[in-house]
């Protein structure tokens, strides 16, 4: 089984070099190192410093998909969300990508790997993950292709990475993968990741989870928890990439073979392609779409000549509910538009 490594954070440089150019996920035991936000280790500590902090709660995603509740929110404070928790165990609220309030972005700092550097994009987004046991993330990679740190303040997460080369394996539709991993036996899961070349890892109290630029992952909260989200540093070729492409498993392979800056000559074309394609569009925005995603479907096949081309189970895209309607069209008023 592949092991993830754990390594003190060593310098910007090095770590970009090894683990960000190499798509290598990495878990971090220093960050934040002499930081206030390394003296809170649980959920008590937590409570006894941001009780009083409004959060921002709403359903798991997997569980909004299926019961249609996406959009529900509510706002309570970090003392009453546990509250809330303690007396509903099995409750799927939680707060997911919210934006890190103040007081307790105050508590770190934001270490010099994050910041931008020429031909970077300077978008970063500082959040947390503040969740119960049982609680989870669904497989899947995140689309708008920054770097990914994950900081444990307490609790621990069960974090599945798994590579490129698997992602026929994951029943993937779009960015998402079918499989519900926290159903699975210990032994169906070591089965699962020896099939798939994937690897897990518990993080705790003070690790930090390095999750290279549109990897797929997902994760299992084995206790209550409470995670920072660093999201940094995409490079100016994956924006373009993301501007042209559709987010799925064939942009996620460009994408990663497009990590390392000085494997131009690996990935140089297949951005210029793609660029002209996109750039020489018909009228049809939906027609452009199929057109551009036929294309890096073709594309990923020269760059991957070895991987398996078939799916290992049905093309979900075409019986279950679209997860990106606003992807699907050129000129749909809701695409984002990278920066
Ligand atoms: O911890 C979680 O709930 C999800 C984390 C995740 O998906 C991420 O950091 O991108
Ligand atoms: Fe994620």
């Amino acid at each position: 089984m592949v092991e993830i490594e754990r390594i003190a954070m060593p310098s910007a440089e090095v770590f970009y070099r090894e683990y960000m150019c190499k798509s290598k996920p990495v878990i971090i035991t220093d960050l934040f190192a002499g930081e206030q936000i390394r003296e809170i280790a649980d959920r008590e500590a937590a409570i006894a410093r941001f009780g009083e902090v409004p959060i921002m709660v709403r359903d798991e995603y997997s569980k909004a998909l299926v019961e249609g509740t996406g959009a529900a929110t509510r706002t309570l404070s970090y003392a009453d969300y546990y509250r809330h928790v303690d007396a509903n165990r099995d409750t799927s609220l939680m707060a997911i990508e919210f934006k890190t309030p103040e007081k307790i972005a105050s508590q770190y700092k934001v270490p010099p790997v994050c910041e931008s550097q020429d031909g970077e994009s300077e978008v970063f987004v500082n959040q947390c993950f503040i969740g119960n046991a049982g609680n989870r993330a669904q497989i899947h990679f995140d689309k708008a292709g920054l770097h990914g740190f994950l900081y444990q303040v307490f609790g621990r997460k069960r974090y599945f990475w798994f590579p490129h080369s698997a992602s026929h394996k994951l029943i993937p539709m779009t960015q998402v993968g079918g499989w519900n991993l926290h159903n699975f036996t210990d032994a169906d899961r070591r089965g699962f990741l020896e099939f798939t070349g994937g690897a897990e890892a518990i993080i705790d109290a003070g690790d930090c989870m390095y999750v290279p630029t549109l990897s797929w992952h997902a994760v299992d909260y084995l206790d209550d928890s409470m995670s920072i989200s660093l999201r940094f540093r995409r490079a100016d070729r994956i924006t373009r990439l993301l501007n042209a492409a559709f987010p799925d498993m064939y942009m996620q392979g460009i994408a990663e073979a497009m990590a390392d800056p000085a494997d131009e000559a690996r990935w140089g074309w297949a951005l210029a392609e793609i660029e002209k394609a996109n750039a020489a569009r018909g009228d049809d925005g939906a027609e452009h779409v199929i057109r551009m995603r036929n294309l890096t479907r073709a594309i990923h096949a020269m760059l991957y000549p070895d991987m398996g081309r078939e799916r290992y189970a049905i093309d979900t895209e075409e019986y279950l509910p679209d997860l990106l309607p606003h992807f699907r069209d050129a000129d749909h008023p809701h695409r984002p538009s990278y920066i």
